[in-house]
């Protein structure tokens, strides 16, 4: 298993992760911006055109896009009014675990350490573990939408006293790790929100093991990595009808959030996508563990794109969104695969959501 590990996996979505020569990469001059009073290196992934995913995604056989998608700016709304959807308990039942546990992570994670939080948003789970951490170092948001990195590390440095060192990166190809003025005793990566879910299971694997190689590897600096950690929040396995109702709420709003990806290619793209021919559903996919997200096509047609005739028969569907779900164990047995041994989790009473804390495991 170690052994696939180590090659290069490719996603589906066309993201690329890579457990070699990542977070190794030198920071160059001209990489480092300064932005409302912000130092924020600019490590700007490479975008593929977006023409490109898309065809891709939409001429292969079984028809898929990327999740990623989802997140333009309307996007972004509708998956904030989801986090409020009555059947949509990760959100809330996250919020309420780290209420509880932060000060038990704080504690643990212990001073002087820098925290990176890949895929950072604006995040309520954030402020709460940063202050319940004895004397951080530094707070380092890595994310690929420059705008809204700047405004979260701009929100975070408003109410820290800490050093806030923003990184605009793709989080999944690897990035510099930036360093601070204080004294580092430790790196520690902080992924919550099921982020995880939506990768599959080697995918994840393999982005774990990323992880525990930015915590793990300094050749400047013996103590980083000693008591370095990587803190996962995951959605925990349970009943088909709830996890099922969770992705199909009865207000449409995760409906909504996935039409909206056809509006914006419709838009974007200028094609004549259009909604009203999609049903959306998503599925317990029980050989996968994960609620697969699909729009179903209702009725036969073709679309033009970039001069390419893509053909939509009724009955197929197009793959939107993975959202993969782990027992405890299967959770433990993935961070082994990364080599992470899982010193620590935590659940809520109803075993609904789960954080993890794992440690480098001594190869
Ligand atoms: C942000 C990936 C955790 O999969 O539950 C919510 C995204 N999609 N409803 C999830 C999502 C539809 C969410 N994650």
């Amino acid at each position: 298993m170690y052994a696939d590990l180590v090659h290069a996996t490719s996603l589906r979505n066309g993201v690329y992760v890579s457990v070699d020569n990542t977070f190794e990469s030198q920071l160059e001059q001209d990489q480092v911006a300064v932005q409302d009073g912000l130092q924020l290196i600019e490590f700007a992934p490479q975008q593929r055109p977006l023409i490109e995913e898309v065809l891709e995604g939409l001429t292969a056989k079984e028809k898929s896009l990327p999740a990623k998608l989802h997140y333009d700016q309307r996007g972004s709304m509708l998956f904030e009014q989801i986090c409020d959807v009555d059947e949509y308990y990760i959100t809330r039942t996250e919020l309420a675990l780290m209420r509880e546990i932060s000060g038990a992570i704080g504690d643990t994670l212990g001073k002087g350490c820098m925290l990176i939080e890949p895929g950072s948003g604006a995040s309520l789970k954030t402020d709460l573990l940063l202050s319940a951490m004895p004397n951080p170092a530094a707070y380092v948001p890595v994310d690929i939408s420059r705008d809204f990195l700047l405004e979260s590390a701009t929100a975070i440095a408003d109410r820290h006293d800490i050093e806030v060192l923003p990184v605009w990166a793709d989080f999944t190809k690897g990035h510099p790790i930036p360093s601070c003025e204080a004294v580092v005793r430790n790196r520690a990566i902080y992924f919550p929100g099921s982020t995880v879910g939506n990768f599959s299971r080697s995918d994840a694997a393999c982005l774990l093991q990323n992880f525990a190689s930015m915590i793990r590897d300094d050749s400047d600096d013996e103590q980083i990595g000693s008591e370095g950690a990587v803190v996962v929040g995951f959605d925990c396995k349970k009943d088909t009808s709830r996890m099922e109702a969770a992705y199909n709420d009865s207000e449409g709003v995760t409906a909504e959030f996935n039409y909206n990806v056809i509006d914006r290619l419709a838009q974007e793209l200028r094609v004549s996508l259009d909604r009203e021919k999609f049903t959306f559903r998503a599925d317990w996919v029980e050989d996968e563990g994960a609620i697969v997200s699909r729009l179903w096509v209702d009725e036969s047609h073709t679309v033009e794109m970039a001069g390419e005739k893509v053909r939509f028969e009724a009955g197929e569907a197009i793959r939107m969104e993975e959202s993969h779900k782990y027992t405890p164990e299967e959770f433990e047995t993935l961070a082994q695969q990364s080599h992470l041994g899982m010193e620590r989790i935590w659940t809520d009473d109803a075993g609904d959501f789960a954080v993890a804390y794992l440690r480098p495991l001594s190869v």
